[in-house]
């Protein structure tokens, strides 16, 4: 087919087909690309992407429709601190986010922007957020001068005609303005701008600072949104866990990027969880509204997975792997002479030799590692063995249990459940994690990040916490509140839990508890399992004691802890609701 006849306007929209005219003035591009999300113009973006050599095509025998992308070394994960929260006054975006002004940070971003897509193609990216039909289903439309982004907003959203179609003539959309400049760190600004409903990235070609509907609109704009409307956006997976009997029990939970929430959500029980099994809904983001029925619905507002690659094998996440054998944009792990990819972790042997993730020559004898650590796969949620057909329920999930989770080598135990909401909320607001590969800069220091939205919350955090404690009273039939760490380690540096599909054993105990049907002793952190409740069959013999370990509470930790979540209160302290001092004191108290 011809180039002309792809890209074509077929929106009728004035207000986007304007504010798309407006834009292209602005940046100048010599061509403007509407995406329809066909299957036909996918191949011939594809088509493109590899003759500028913006993909390699893998093995397609081997990998069918699989495609590898190395991004520039300077550019291969968030970017927290040029991430900025544009609000008219300082004290809305709070102390955890970047604040800038917006008229002079519209001023800056337009001269940056003139002209900026001289040469180049702008497309034009209508997307879905959330099945459709569902009340909290929303549009962005993304323009980018990257066909990498256009392919992966593709896989990761619902895109093309479908959002039109919801749009109608509506003129509520988000605003998403992307382009790579010339990818120089100095020139990197990942800007939202709440109150417009806009999102301006540049100078990044990477991840969450460019795919605009997942970070920057399911959770930065989202949680804005959200806390108007009435209803959370966060940084949760979504996942089921169905008994024999066919029982189905929701559940959301909170860990911090690069901590497991794609594991989880993928989960295969230990063999002997026979007639188990888990489904999921999603693996990063989760909206949650208050459904007719008094339940907090959750739906999965992306339609892919955007997934960190290194120490995902058949062992690990044996669902991950089924889902990445087609249709997958691979980037920054390694490319071996027959055209596949390798990453650290993966089953079978290292290859002889291999291009690293920069393209250089690697082999297993290289000192350095052949994939990014957070090098990453986007997959189609559809290739799921495990995707739970309610994933496409517009009315979403009911949750019976919120889990916060973070990567903790000592102190947190390993499960945990809150007194009530307001203690949950405590806990959550409280989370601390060892910081991964995910964001630049800080890896392996211990941050409060609470409820894993320490760089996702797009407004005050005090109020965030204020809006969560709101949310009591606008459920009827609270989800219980959970706290684990699979993390733990033992003096020998060794992880106490194994982790993974073993979650399992946690996971089971936590649905009992949501049906009252487990045993728990009260302590000075919340309910705990007693050390015979968490089922321990098939571990080998040393994994009781490990357990014990892993559920202790030792008083010293724990004076340092409440001393060190004290530096993010005094932090929030002019908007910090008052319950979560009294629940501090409480604990203190306890302790
Ligand atoms: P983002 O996509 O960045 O939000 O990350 P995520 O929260 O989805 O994390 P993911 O599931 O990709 O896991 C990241 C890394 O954590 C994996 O590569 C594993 O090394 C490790 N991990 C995940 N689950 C477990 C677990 O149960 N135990 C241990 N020890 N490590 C785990
Ligand atoms: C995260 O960092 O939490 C991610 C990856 O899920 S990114 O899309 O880059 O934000
Ligand atoms: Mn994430």
């Amino acid at each position: 087919m011809d180039h002309a006849d792809f890209g074509k306007c077929r929106s009728t929209n004035s207000t986007l087909n304007q504010w798309v005219a407006d834009q292209a003035a602005l940046l100048q591009p010599d061509r403007v690309f509407w995406c329809d999300g066909s299957p036909a113009e996918k191949d011939f973006l594809t088509e493109d992407a590899v003759r500028q050599g913006v993909l390699i095509r893998l093995d397609q025998k081997k990998l069918p429709g699989c495609y590898y992308h190395r991004s520039n070394p300077n550019d291969v994960a968030r970017v927290e601190h040029c991430t900025f929260i544009c609000t008219p006054r300082a004290e809305e975006a709070g102390p955890t986010n970047n604040w800038a002004a917006p008229a002079e940070m519209y001023e800056k971003l337009k001269g940056l922007c003139r002209g900026a897509m001289k040469g180049r193609t702008m497309y034009v990216v209508p997307y879905l957020m959330g099945p459709p039909g569902s009340p909290l289903a929303k549009v962005g439309v993304e323009l980018t001068d990257s066909i990498y982004v256009a392919l992966s907003m593709r896989v990761m959203t619902r895109m093309g005609e479908l959002a039109l179609r919801h749009l109608g003539d509506g003129k509520d959309f988000n605003r998403g303005l992307h382009t790579m400049l010339d990818v120089n760190p100095e020139r990197r600004f990942i800007c939202h701008f709440p109150q417009d409903n806009t999102i301006i990235s540049v100078g990044s070609a990477y991840g969450g600072n460019v795919l605009l509907g997942k970070k920057c609109l399911a959770l930065r704009i989202g949680s804005w949104l959200a806390r108007e409307e009435g209803w959370l956006a966060e940084h949760m997976l979504i996942l089921g866990v169905e008994s024999p009997q066919g029982e189905k029990t929701w559940i959301a939970a909170a860990f911090p990027s690069a901590c497991g929430k794609t594991n989880f959500a993928m989960m295969v029980p230990p063999a002997h969880y026979k007639g188990w099994k888990i489904w999921t809904v999603g693996d990063d983001i989760a909206w949650m509204k208050p459904g007719k029925d008094g339940r907090l619905r959750a739906i999965n507002p992306e339609a892919g997975y955007f997934g960190v690659v290194p120490g995902t094998s058949l062992k690990s996440n044996p669902n991950a792997v089924a889902t990445i054998q087609r249709d997958t944009i691979y980037t920054n792990v390694a490319l071996t002479p027959d055209l596949d990819v390798w990453w650290e972790g993966k089953d079978g042997p290292p290859p002889a030799e291999a291009l690293d993730w920069q393209g250089r020559k690697w082999t297993p004898a290289s000192p350095s590692k052949a994939a990014h650590p957070n090098s990453r796969f986007a997959a189609p949620m559809t290739n799921n063995p495990c995707l739970a057909p309610e994933a496409d329920d517009p009315e979403g999930v009911p949750i019976s249990a919120i889990i916060f989770g973070g990567r903790r080598s000592t102190t947190v135990p390993l499960i945990s459940q809150a007194f009530n909401w307001t203690h949950g909320v405590y806990l959550g607001a409280t989370m601390g994690s060892e910081m991964t590969a995910a964001a630049v800069g800080g890896a392996g220091q211990v941050r409060r990040d609470p409820m894993a939205m320490l760089p996702f919350c797009g407004y005050h955090m005090g109020d965030y916490f204020a809006h969560w404690l709101n949310m009591r009273s606008k459920i009827e039939r609270l989800p219980r509140i959970f706290y684990v760490n699979w993390f733990r380690k033992n003096a020998k540096d060794e992880f106490l839990w194994p982790g993974f599909g073993e979650n399992m054993r946690i996971l089971k105990w936590i649905v009992d508890r949501c049906h009252g049907r487990a045993e728990a002793d009260e302590t000075a952190l919340g309910w705990m399992p007693r050390l015979g409740e968490i089922d321990l069959e098939g571990l080998p013999d040393s994994t009781r004691e490990r357990l014990r370990e892993a559920l202790a509470i030792k008083a010293e930790e724990w004076r340092q802890e409440v001393h060190a979540q004290d530096d993010l209160f005094i932090k929030l302290r002019s908007r910090l609701p008052k319950q979560l001092t009294e629940n501090r004191d409480l604990l203190i108290s306890r302790l």
